[in-house]
């Protein structure tokens, strides 16, 4: 890392502030994580050179023998991670991987049925704004009203009435398990494609803390950089059945090269991911959450569907005289990193929001624990009740410094 600091300061300058701020800060955005270094000297390495355009024993280039053994350690890693049939690796990012699917399997102007993203579902799953909600016609099915939670009974009735060609479970704020099983029979009673995207709680599935997908599903999609732990990019999951047409939809139909360095920091992080220790990791990702959920309910937090059984929650801020926007700039002043959240039924717009989403997978990788959960609670509701008190949140953010220094993270790393 030395080179880059004398050959662009600047550049080095941001790299360094940013550094500083991860190291600072608390960070409660459920879609975050820190990589470990060995995924990071992958990331960072020559494989970044290499042109590969095919797959292993298949490329479009020469020079491609060692690309292939990276490539196949990643893809017979995550096979094992989620017993899958197949696993296709390169999709570049969450967003082209869930296209991808899309085109795999089904044709332009067919039918999906999923969450809308102001309940929880994801842009890429029928947003008016988005590819899907231009290229597909899009249903949805609700939250339960009371309870805020998916009913299946309900799932099935909008299935029956709809009869998409795909059926899509899988959400970027939901706090409650997945009833994989279920959807994936409902899919097959109504003829559609039965599709997971589990990009947030992979890493819980790779950990034994939520039911497995498959065999449940068609496909499924997931980012690898969430709770697995990885770097960014995605990866798609399959039955042997689908396996070509995802290869074909990947490339040639919507990529081109793919990004070998990235691919093998995937293989790094699912080889971590399979060791035993990222069981505990996955189990105490949980544990901290229903703490953290537990603790803000105590200090008068209403939460959507009233509490978490995964890695994150949904704080509902109406009662507290704040919106999600403000909250978010209020605790970014004291270095807790949050994300401002639309709650089901929102009366705000999306800009600003009523709620903000709080996930534990990050801390959790720093070695935070129940009792840090806690003190987490505490420093969130005293920053929100002294919103005004620039002394106070002064305090506030050298306890969040304190509280973070005794969790080093990073250490190796001098720049
Ligand atoms: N941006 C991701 C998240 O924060 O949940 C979803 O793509």
């Amino acid at each position: 890392m030395g080179k880059l600091r004398s050959l662009d300061p600047e550049l080095a300058e941001a790299m360094g502030l940013e550094l500083e701020r991860q190291r600072q800060s608390i960070e409660l955005i459920a879609s975050e994580n820190f990589v470990s270094v060995a995924v990071m000297e992958a990331m960072g390495s020559w494989l970044n050179n290499k042109y590969s355009e095919g797959y292993p024993g298949k490329r479009y280039y020469g020079g491609n023998q060692f690309i292939d053994m990276s490539e196949n350690l990643a893809i017979e890693r995550a096979k094992k991670l989620f017993n899958a049939d197949h696993a296709n690796v390169q999709p570049h990012a969450g967003s082209q991987a869930n296209m991808e699917i899309y085109f795999a399997t089904i044709k332009l102007g067919d039918k999906i049925l999923s969450l809308d993203l102001p309940k929880g579902g994801h842009l890429t799953h029928g947003s008016p704004v988005n590819f899907s909600g231009q290229f597909y016609k899009i249903a949805s099915y609700n939250l339960d009203s009371e309870t805020e939670q998916i009913d299946m009974d309900h799932v099935r009735k909008r299935a029956e009435e709809e009869k998409p060609q795909l059926l899509l479970c899988g959400y970027t704020v939901y706090p409650r398990i997945v009833d994989f099983k279920e959807f994936g029979e409902i899919a097959k009673d109504v003829g559609a494609v039965a599709m997971a995207d589990v990009a947030h709680i992979a890493g819980l599935i790779a950990g034994g803390a939520h039911p497995q997908p498959l065999p449940h599903m068609d496909v499924v999609m997931t980012t690898t950089h969430k709770t697995l732990r990885g770097p960014k990019g995605a990866m798609i999951l399959c039955k042997e059945g689908l396996a070509k047409a995802v290869d074909k939809a990947v490339f040639p139909g919507l990529q081109g090269g793919p990004i070998e360095n990235m691919i093998a920091a995937k293989a790094v992080a699912f080889g971590e991911a399979l060791r035993p220790e990222f069981k505990d990791y996955a189990k105490q990702v949980v544990a901290n959450a229903k703490v953290l959920a537990g603790e803000m309910m105590a200090l008068g937090y209403r939460l959507v569907s009233g509490g978490t059984d995964n890695h994150l929650m949904l704080v509902d801020l109406q009662e507290k005289g704040v919106t999600g926007r403000e909250a978010e700039q209020l605790l970014e002043k004291i270095d807790i990193s949050v994300n401002r959240n639309m709650i089901p039924n929102d009366p705000q717009k999306p800009w600003v929001a009523s709620g903000i989403r709080l996930g534990t997978p990050a801390m959790t990788t720093r070695g935070l624990k129940e009792s840090e959960m806690k003190e987490i609670a505490r420093l969130i509701d005293t920053a929100i009740a002294n919103k005004g008190d620039e002394a106070k949140l002064a305090s506030l953010k050298e306890e969040v410094h304190a509280l973070t220094g005794k969790f080093p993270l990073y250490p190796e790393i001098d720049f």
